[in-house]
């Protein structure tokens, strides 16, 4: 089998990893240790995106420098593969200095070659996605992944000559039709193509940017973050963190995983470098949906996100990555929930995979104190070992057509057979006749060999649970290709006389009252409200908690109150905010009081930093707060003691 090279996307350091991340970073974790476990050899690339706008911006907000605030979340996306057991090998920055080389010895190649020219440009630029959105992809006038409105920007900067690749990479994706998976993707890729493929912009000036590669034929601007990020793929192979060239060992079979919102970048943007700089195209580009919660899009700029330490302690990671690989058909989106996240687990671990490996492994320990020898299959185990050997010829073809929730459903449905064999076989019934002791060993042999048989096959998915239960079984031999997987998953190729003690709770069941301790727990780690997780689709009008702060509502005791002549809605008050005099405040109340001084004495909601305003019938020094009771203005008032002047928010 030939060599494959995994990577992910590198990711934004402008906040800390949500489940997002987590799945493509876990998918190819889970690729990497199935390849290996078919025997194929295999590496793995991962990282952060360091440059940009976005950066900056964040960084700012903390009042620290980019670099400075880049390290940390940086460290924090190491942090969060470590905890959720990503074996990468290596993780590339893009403000290394190994990269940075790389990137301006490319760019000077490119523009020798006269594909990079000097020019003017107007256009609109969208900060979260750090590039120009073309009137197409606007809905409403603004982006439709960061429901913000782009900037219109008009700079003189250096352009890459994109489009004179154009045909060559229609021919490309035409004569390759498996290049960029799923096909719909393709299809849309093709669809963008049949417009004429506008140059790109690959510089900002640095009055504007600082904070990016300077381009080596001109310091007076740095590198688009797009061309610098997208060269992390060969950067990181012609010299890896340890100092050595491995690009011919692995460039040519490299397959990109990553979520459509990226789709452009990596199926025009990234080709057409590679096609300019003389390299040879990536292998594959293998694009999934998005994890939804509710109608949005889950994202770190829409705040709503459930961070891995936390769903960690309460769920265990790797029953989460279990469920997202199940739960997400690859290409199409998938919803999170965790009602639905507890259910599946329920399901198909605890009361399944679980349950099967306790139930049999506590009748060993009981009647026989170790794995039992084999006896000969009856005809009622021969459908669970034909199953077996068809999902085992199966699975590589099916990891590599990236049909991981095929793969699980299968498995699934193994242990479900098995379970229905134990329920007809009634090993707990044998048990008791001494003289059915071959039968029971056959029996429970199998239970736990169908075990077994998934750990193996899931372990790529829950490297960490797997290996125990495995390890409990008496299966010791390496998952990396040096034992061939047609004998890891021969049937009936449990050990016989490995000592088992009653199984621990390998898959316990949970009950649904875990969520909540798990927001809790969420909330604690969240590092600013505005990242807090939330449940309702964003609002286009929302605004922020410093822009609510801006608004001084105090109470105010109404002192006098009367009608205005002339104006049938209004009422005029005299409103006592704690303040050297009452103020004057003429308000749209007058329908629902016939007789205003009913409000004397009441303490009313004041807006007390609204601009005063000369009205026909005087000057109106703020505003009474009200809500529309059928048509009619209630003014707000205060359930409890107050005095005037009093703050409200
Ligand atoms: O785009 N569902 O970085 P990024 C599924 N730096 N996957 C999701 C997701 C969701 N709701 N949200 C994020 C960038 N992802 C650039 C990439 S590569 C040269 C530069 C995952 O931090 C998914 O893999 O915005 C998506 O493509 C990626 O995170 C975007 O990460």
């Amino acid at each position: 089998m030939d060599p494959i090279y995994f990577t992910t996307p590198i990711y934004y350091v402008n906040a800390e990893p949500h489940i997002g991340h987590l799945y493509t970073t876990a998918l190819c974790d889970m690729l990497k240790r199935a390849s290996r476990l078919a025997g194929r050899d295999v590496y793995f690339q991962t990282g952060t995106d360091e440059h940009g706008e976005k950066i900056v911006k964040s960084a700012a907000k903390e009042g620290i420098g980019p670099k400075a605030f880049a390290d940390r979340i940086s460290q924090k996306f190491k942090d969060a593969w470590d905890e959720i057991h990503i074996d990468y090998d290596d993780f590339i920055r893009t403000t290394d200095p190994r990269h940075t080389r790389y990137v301006q010895q490319i760019l000077q190649q490119v523009h020798d070659a006269g594909d990079i020219y000097f020019d003017e440009y107007t256009g609109r630029y969208c900060v979260g996605c750090e590039r120009y959105l073309t009137d197409s992809e606007l809905v409403d006038g603004k982006c439709p992944d960061h429901q913000t409105a782009p900037v219109e920007v008009k700079e003189s900067n250096y352009f890459f000559r994109m489009g004179k690749y154009q045909q060559a990479l229609i021919d490309h994706i035409e004569k390759n039709p498996g290049w960029i998976r799923p096909e719909r993707f393709r299809n849309e890729v093709l669809s963008f193509l049949k417009n004429p493929l506008e140059d790109l912009c690959i510089s900002r000036p640095k009055t504007r940017l600082e904070w990016g590669i300077e381009l080596p034929f001109d310091n007076r601007y740095v590198t688009y973050v797009w061309f610098d990020a997208l060269l992390n793929y060969v950067s990181g192979l012609v010299e890896t963190s340890k100092g050595d060239n491995v690009f011919d060992r692995w460039w040519t079979s490299c397959n990109h995983i990553i979520a459509k919102d990226i789709l452009k970048t990596h199926a025009i943007y990234w080709p057409t470098i590679l096609m300019s700089a003389g390299l040879p195209l990536f292998a594959q580009l293998d694009v999934h949906g998005y994890w939804m919660m509710g109608e949005s899009k889950m994202s770190k700029s829409l705040g709503n996100v459930i961070r891995p330490g936390a769903v960690h302690r309460t769920f265990g990671i790797e029953n989460l990555r279990y469920f997202l690989f199940k739960e997400m058909k690859f290409g199409a989106d998938a919803g999170f929930t965790w009602d639905l996240f507890i259910e599946r687990y329920n399901s198909d671990l605890a009361n399944g995979l679980g349950n099967l490996l306790s139930r049999n492994a506590g009748l060993v320990a009981r009647c026989f104190g170790a794995t039992p020898a084999p006896q000969p299959l009856s005809e009622a185990e021969r459908p669970m070992a034909e199953k077996c050997a068809d999902i085992a010829a199966s699975y590589v073809s099916l990891m590599e057509s990236r049909q991981f929730s095929k793969v699980m459903d299968d498995i699934m449905a193994l242990v479900s057979m098995a379970d229905k064999y134990m329920t007809r076989e009634e090993p707990w019934k044998l048990a008791k006749d001494e003289s059915r002791r071959a039968d029971l060993a056959r029996v429970l042999r199998c239970g736990l060999e169908v075990v077994r048989f998934s750990a193996i096959l899931l372990s790529p998915a829950m490297p960490e649970k797997c290996a125990t239960i495995l390890r409990y079984l008496g299966e010791t031999r390496p998952l990396n290709g040096t034992v061939p997987l047609c004998e890891l998953t021969r049937f009936d190729g449990l050990l016989p006389g490995v000592p088992m003690e009653k199984p621990p709770a390998f898959f316990p069941r949970m009950d649904p009252a875990l969520i909540e301790e798990a927001a809790a727990a969420q909330t604690a780690e969240t590092p600013a409200a505005q990242e807090a997780p939330r449940t309702l689709k964003p609002r286009k009008d929302e605004i922020t908690i410093e822009d609510f702060a801006k608004v001084e509502l105090k109470a105010g005791r109404v002192v006098e109150a009367g009608p205005v002549a002339g104006a049938d809605k209004l009422v005029r008050l005299l409103v006592d905010l704690g303040e050297e005099k009452p103020r004057q405040i003429f308000a749209g109340i007058k329908a629902a009081y016939g007789d205003p001084s009913v409000l004397v004495g009441k303490t009313l909601m004041v807006v007390a930093n609204l601009k005063p305003r000369q009205m026909k019938f005087g000057l109106s020094e703020g505003m009474v707060c009200a809500a529309s009771g059928d048509g009619r203005l209630v003014a707000v008032t205060f359930d409890g003691d107050v005095k005037p002047g009093d703050h409200v928010g």
